[in-house]
C-alpha cells in the first residue's frame, strides 16, 4: 500500500538470477566477452540515456513521443480506462505520465532496474495523481518479468515503449511477450500497448548510436566504470574505445568496447587479457519491420494488432490484444 509518501516500492530480485556478479565474471570470460545491457542503467547511466535521447542523431524517442501526440485519443480509445498500467522499463517515468491523464489507470506499476530512478520519477508524480495507486518495482526482468501478488484480477495495459524490446533477440522477445500475453489472457480487456523502432538505412541508425557529441560513446564506456565500482573490476576507462553500428544480416545495432591496446583486466577472481582491438559486446538493439512485428506479435498469442506510425514507418507503436 502506498505509504505518506504517495507511492511504494517493492524490490524483486530477478528471475533465474543466483549470482549478479557471477554472471558478469561469466559473460567476461567468454569468447567473444560480453557484458548485458541492464548494466548500463546506474545513475550516471540513466542521466546519459535522458542525454541520449535529446541528441539530434537518435530519433526513436522524439519519434515515438509524436506518435503517442498525434494519435494521443485513438490511442488511448484502443487501450480503454482504468484498470492497471504495467510500465516495463519505465526509467524516469516520463513516457507514462504523459499517458495517465487520458487512460487514469486505478494503479499504475513502474517496474525497472535502476531503483533510484524510479523512485526520483514517483515522488515526483504522487502530488499529480491522488487517484492512482503509485507502485515502483525495482528489478531485473531480462529473464522474466515477476509480477506475482502484484496485480489483481481487474484489466491491465503493459506499456513498452521505446524499442527496448530490441534489447532482447528476436527468441527471447518471443517469450517475454508470450509471458506479457498470458497476464493479458486472464484478465479481459487486457492489452500490450508498445513501441518498436523499424529497419532504415545503415546511415542513420548508425549515426543514432555513434552521434557526434560522443554521448553515446561516453554510455557505452560508463558501463565499465559501473562494473569496477559494483564488483571491484579495474578497467582503465580510457583503454576501450566506443564502436556502434548498423549489422544489416543480422538486423540489429551493436554496440562493443574494443580495447585500444592490450589490456589485463583483474578482479577478485578474474582475470583476462583482452588484446588490442578485441571486443566487448555490450548491446543488441534489434529493428523490425511492421510485418515482423505483427508476426512476433501472433505468435506470442495476440490476436489483434493495431498499428500507428511516423512518416516512412520508421518507428512504429502497436497496441495488441
Ligand atoms: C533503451 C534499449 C531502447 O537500444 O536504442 C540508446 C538504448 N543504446 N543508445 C536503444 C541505447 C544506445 C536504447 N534502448
Amino acid at each position: 500500500a502506498a505509504d505518506a509518501r504517495g507511492y511504494s516500492i517493492v524490490h524483486r530480485p530477478g528471475k533465474a538470477i543466483v549470482d549478479e556478479r557471477a554472471e558478469v565474471v561469466a559473460g567476461l570470460l567468454a569468447a567473444p566477452a560480453r557484458i548485458a545491457p541492464k548494466y548500463f542503467y546506474d545513475e550516471l547511466g540513466c542521466a546519459l540515456y535522458g542525454a541520449i535521447c535529446q541528441l539530434p542523431e537518435y530519433y526513436p524517442t522524439r519519434t515515438e513521443i509524436a506518435i503517442f501526440r498525434d494519435f494521443r485519443s485513438e490511442i488511448a480509445e484502443a487501450v480503454g480506462q482504468g484498470g492497471q498500467f504495467v510500465d516495463l522499463g519505465a526509467g524516469d517515468c516520463c513516457k507514462a505520465e504523459a499517458w495517465l491523464p487520458f487512460l487514469n489507470p486505478a494503479r499504475y506499476l513502474a517496474v525497472d532496474i535502476a531503483g533510484p530512478e524510479i523512485e526520483r520519477a514517483l515522488s515526483r508524480m504522487a502530488p499529480d495523481f491522488p487517484g492512482t495507486e503509485l507502485v515502483g518495482v525495482v528489478t531485473d526482468f531480462t529473464h522474466g518479468v515477476d509480477l506475482e501478488g502484484l496485480l489483481d484480477e481487474r484489466e491491465v495495459t503493459f506499456f513498452y515503449p521505446g524499442s527496448s524490446i530490441g534489447n532482447f533477440s528476436p527468441e527471447d522477445a518471443r517469450a517475454l511477450l508470450a509471458s506479457i500475453h498470458r497476464a493479458c489472457a486472464t484478465r479481459p480487456g487486457s492489452g500490450l500497448l508498445i513501441g518498436v523502432d523499424g529497419k532504415k538505412e545503415k546511415a542513420l541508425l548508425d549515426a543514432a548510436y555513434d552521434d557526434a557529441l560522443g554521448v553515446t560513446a561516453s554510455f557505452n564506456r560508463n558501463i565499465l566504470l559501473h562494473l569496477n565500482r559494483r564488483f571491484g573490476f579495474d578497467f582503465a576507462l580510457d583503454a576501450f574505445t566506443h564502436r556502434g553500428f548498423y549489422n544489416e544480416t543480422a538486423g540489429r545495432v551493436e554496440m562493443h568496447l574494443e580495447a585500444v591496446s592490450e589490456q589485463v583486466v583483474k578482479a577478485r577472481g578474474y582475470e583476462r587479457t583482452f588484446a588490442k582491438g578485441e571486443r566487448i559486446h555490450t548491446e543488441n538493439s534489434y529493428k523490425y519491420t511492421p510485418g515482423e512485428v505483427a508476426a512476433l506479435l501472433q505468435d506470442s498469442g495476440f490476436t489483434r494488432t493495431r498499428r500507428w506510425s511516423s512518416p516512412g514507418d520508421g518507428y512504429s507503436v502497436f497496441y495488441a490484444s
